[in-house]
């Protein structure tokens, strides 16, 4: 079989002729990475119906696609961590036996690519040449795949250049599942409606089957710098995270960077392009990633992060110049839509960019879109996948090998009640115990789940290749090993009044929350103690510029209630039950310190008593 001159390691050639005689495709085109490679891809898709080139003079080099209908997003119950032992994927996992898992998606691969293209991308995750970077190589039927992978990863021939002939890279196949017979014509977005999203962490490989969608099938994302490179983190004592990078510029010049986790759909990207408000002159804030975040400990001790991707897979629904300017002008060009409605002038639009529709739009479903018809234009969980460099707020050491000192870690869900505007941890261990218990209430329709509190330990429920409690621990671990770590804050932005409104604006507004956490990581901002540790008093927030918010909306915010906390404990159990085996001990004698520090008397705290 042919392979490129620039191929040249022996085993990675012989893993893509064994995965060819397997799947059997009519073609194997190495992927370089190349412009014209890429122009002549994106005609393939254009003229087999995946893609819609968009008007070249609203959206330049820009592309929409709509999926099926059935594959619209991640699938949680069809993702599987097939370690050796059960035991090591722990009980937040799906698990079957490695051996039997293989044999049986063998038997699905055996010319799963007839009639198709089989093409073979080598990707780096992060900086080439980074060391905290990784290197996979997928295997993929799909050109729409490639594509979005020319924006989230560095690919093509630069990176065989890294891996050399010895190297070591993540392997990763991955087939859509719909092989086509002689003069069969195609569908625009081939699936399956069998899907296996299928990760093996001793062998660091990942398979995956069935879907053309996201997190499914683009698998440097959540399958690699998640799953499977947070097993590699714990093995060689870093952390592969779900979280934000950003930095925060004072007027004075001085600068900190801080990574956030939150769950899927809170606002990440927002939160990472946030502008301040006018009010906040001189204040900057700089992106680093919106989604994930590769942290090590560098040679003084202090955490450094990168982001592994090199583009942003953002949810567009909601998405304007008022909510996120910067990621409206990222998407300007050179961007993939997937499943947002066409306009008549042929760019994109969705729920939320302006407050009506347009006329004459074309729903993701490719329906003439009735207004009245109650339905949505756009998917909910429509994206775009455009290059970070195009970011105007992408921050100056984006691509920096060595990455950016982080100065805190910041973790939040969507808590209409229980969870305070911003607190910080009184330590290290108490911010774990924060992190491993936050939680998210729960925005799907899904039947009975709208509005209970999901945990979801560190953002990372969906994305840890191994047993959760080990995760706890691990991160304990790295505490002990750092003289003067990170200090750790917990945010919601979701606090609602009795009416169900939001109380707080966000958005830019979150800066005001930034600034007092940066103060206190420079040990400028004065706290009180709280029972979940240290708070800011309504003196201790800068509210310049925020008029018709008063001290009485900030004390509703910050509201610690004992009755809601006797609940959101029971909660903590719940969750500590489920992972008692490895559980860190800690953990138990933590729990019992907050429910006694919550039994205290408020006046004890030095607060208003309304806030309790
Ligand atoms: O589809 S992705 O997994 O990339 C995005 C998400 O669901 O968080
Ligand atoms: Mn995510």
């Amino acid at each position: 079989m042919n392979h490129p001159k620039w191929v040249n390691n022996k085993e990675l050639i012989n893993w893509v002729e064994e995965t060819a005689a397997l799947v059997k495709p009519d073609h194997i085109e190495w992927v370089d990475g190349s412009q014209e490679e890429n122009d002549r891809l994106c005609q393939l898709l254009v003229d087999s119906g995946t893609f819609i080139k968009l008007n070249e003079k609203k959206r330049p080099g820009s592309f929409a696609a709509f999926s099926d209908p059935s594959d619209v997003a991640r699938v949680e119950d069809r993702t599987y961590i097939c370690s050796k032992r059960k035991s090591d994927a722990g009980p937040t996992n799906n698990w079957v036996d490695p051996n039997e898992m293989k044999n049986n998606l063998k038997k699905m691969y055996d010319g799963c690519m007839k009639g198709r293209t089989m093409y073979v991308i080598p990707f780096s995750m992060g900086p080439l040449g980074s060391s905290i970077s990784h290197i996979g190589v997928e295997i993929t039927d799909s050109a729409y795949v490639v594509v979005n992978m020319r924006i989230m990863t560095r690919m093509g021939k630069q990176v065989m250049d890294v891996l050399g002939s010895e190297g070591e890279y993540v392997k990763c196949l991955h087939s859509v599942g719909a092989p086509l017979q002689k003069g069969e014509k195609d569908v625009p977005w081939p699936c399956n409606k069998e899907k296996y999203i299928v990760h093996f962490p001793e062998e660091r490989s990942i398979m995956s089957y069935g879907s053309g969608y996201g997190g499914n099938a683009l698998l440097g994302k959540k399958c690699f710098a998640l799953r499977i490179a947070s097993t590699m983190a714990r093995e060689e004592g870093w952390l592969a995270e779900h979280m934000l990078i950003l930095g925060v510029e004072s007027p004075d010049g001085k600068k900190n960077y801080v990574a956030a986790a939150f769950p899927s759909a809170c606002g990440k990207t927002n939160f990472a392009m946030m502008i301040p408000p006018k009010s906040f002159e001189g204040w900057k804030i700089s992106t680093i990633g919106d989604d994930i975040a590769w942290i090590k400990k560098g040679k003084d001790s202090r955490l450094y992060a990168i982001n592994p991707e090199s583009g942003y897979f953002g949810v567009a629904p909601g998405t304007n110049y008022k909510s996120n300017p910067n990621a409206m002008a990222t998407i300007e060009k050179n961007t993939i839509f997937t499943n947002c409605a066409l306009t008549e002038d042929g760019d994109v639009w969705w729920e939320g960019m302006t407050k009506e529709p347009p006329a004459n739009l074309t729903s993701w479903q490719e329906e003439k879109f009735d207004p009245t018809s109650g339905k949505a234009a756009a998917h909910p969980n429509a994206r775009f996948t455009a290059p970070a460099a195009q970011c105007p707020s992408v921050d100056p050491k984006w691509e920096d090998p060595v990455g950016v000192p982080i100065s805190a870690f910041i973790f939040g869900g969507r808590r209409s009640t229980a969870v305070p505007l911003v607190y910080q941890s009184s330590n290290w261990n108490t911010g774990i115990y924060l992190a491993a218990t936050m939680g998210s209430e729960m925005t799907a329709a899904a039947a009975g789940t709208l509005g209970k509190v999901r945990r979801d330990p560190f953002a990372m429920l969906p994305f840890l290749g191994y047993h959760m409690a080990d995760y706890f621990n691990h991160w304990l671990q790295i505490g002990r090993e750092l003289p003067d770590p990170p200090r750790i804050f917990g945010v919601n932005w979701f606090r609602t009044d009795e009416n169900g409104k939001f109380i707080w604006p966000g958005f830019g507004e979150n800066v005001r929350v930034l600034k007092w956490i940066i103060g206190r990581v420079r040990g400028q901002a004065s706290a009180v103690e709280s029972p979940l540790g240290r708070m800011p008093r309504h003196q201790d927030i800068d509210w310049t510029g925020l008029e018709d918010f008063t001290e009485e909306d900030f004390h509703s915010l910050m509201t610690i209630n004992r009755e809601i906390w006797k609940d959101e404990v029971l909660g903590h159990e719940e969750l500590f039950s489920k992972l008692y085996d490895r559980l860190p001990k800690e953990f138990l004698f933590l729990r019992e310190l907050l429910r006694s520090r919550l039994w205290r008397s408020p006046e004890h705290w030095g607060l208003a008593p309304e806030r309790f």
